[in-house]
């Protein structure tokens, strides 16, 4: 495990220095789920599974940006499913955005998950790793990650970050966030999952949202490269994950790329949401 963690420590360098001085343009290509590929994530996508490749304990990887599994090694134990630069629609407003890696072993359901590991490229580059308690990592000048501290989320927070397009929020959806609002909490979205799931940890919680709408009834979140691994990481924090009603590390996608609607948050948040859709 500590070889994978290494080798995501080497990637993140290399796609901070190419986000930091490369071109932000889009490419030729569109990845599996229509998107128009930035040249960037592309990169990050090739650094990754360069730095993959010389891990002996992974078996397969797969990408958001591919449309099926990469055999690695015949031998290894894990398959790593990740997003190699989440958010990228931001690169050209120079935004944070980040990279997401899940580690599984048995097949890339919820409850196969080993640890999660994100990156955030923002002022600062900070790692934060989940395995069995939450850890943040910040790069120094040395391009070493030195610990930081544990993240716990408290009970309940004070920040919602309400995603997808409001137009096609579900009436109770609606309600639910009006509510929240009424009760002072403040609108935190910048647009880039990684740095709002980001800020909610950091700042003790509240609740991250990407509900099911009437144009992406199933959400817009994938579930092997964006979900879990939060999911993951929110739950070793001491927060809660669900669709609405279960919770997500108990959902197995049919396809790679299946999305989810999807809420993050810590507990009293999630309990209100659980109310919201019961
Ligand atoms: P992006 O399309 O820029 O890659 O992963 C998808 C994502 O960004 C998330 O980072 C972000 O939370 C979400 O899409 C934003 O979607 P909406 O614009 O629909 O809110």
């Amino acid at each position: 495990m500590n070889e994978i963690l290494h080798a995501i420590m080497r990637s993140a360098i290399r796609i901070k220095d190419a986000i930091a001085f490369d071109d932000t343009g889009y490419s030729d290509h569109t990845n599996s789920t229509g998107d128009t590929q930035l040249k960037l994530d592309i990169k990050s996508d090739i650094i990754i599974e360069e730095e993959f490749a010389k891990v002996a304990s992974i078996k397969e990887i797969i990408s958001e940006e591919k449309e099926n599994k990469t055999p690695l090694h015949g031998n290894g134990t894990y398959g790593v499913g990740y997003d190699p630069l989440d958010g990228s629609s931001l690169i050209d407003v120079n935004l944070s955005v980040g990279s997401i890696f899940g580690i599984y072993e048995g097949g890339y359901a919820g409850k196969n998950l080993k640890a999660a590991v994100y990156v955030v490229y923002g002022p600062r580059v900070e790692l934060v790793i989940a395995d069995e308690e939450v850890r943040l990592y910040r790069l120094n000048t040395a391009n070493e990650f030195v610990f930081i501290k544990n993240i716990t989320l408290k009970e309940k927070g004070k920040l919602n970050a309400p995603g997808a397009t409001q137009m096609g929020w579900e009436p109770r959806h609606k309600a639910m966030m009006d509510a929240i609002f009424a009760e002072g909490y403040r609108l935190r979205y910048s647009g880039g999952m990684v740095p709002d799931l980001h800020q909610i940890l950091l700042k003790g919680g509240g609740l991250f949202s990407y509900p099911s709408t009437s144009d992406v009834p199933k959400g817009k979140l994938r579930m092997i490269f964006e979900v879990f691994p939060f999911a993951f990481v929110y739950e070793k924090a001491g927060g809660e994950a669900i669709d609405g009603k279960g919770r997500l590390l108990d959902l197995s996608p049919a396809h790679p790329h299946d999305t989810t609607p999807c809420f993050f948050g810590s507990k009293s948040e999630i309990a209100r949401v659980k109310a919201c859709y019961a």
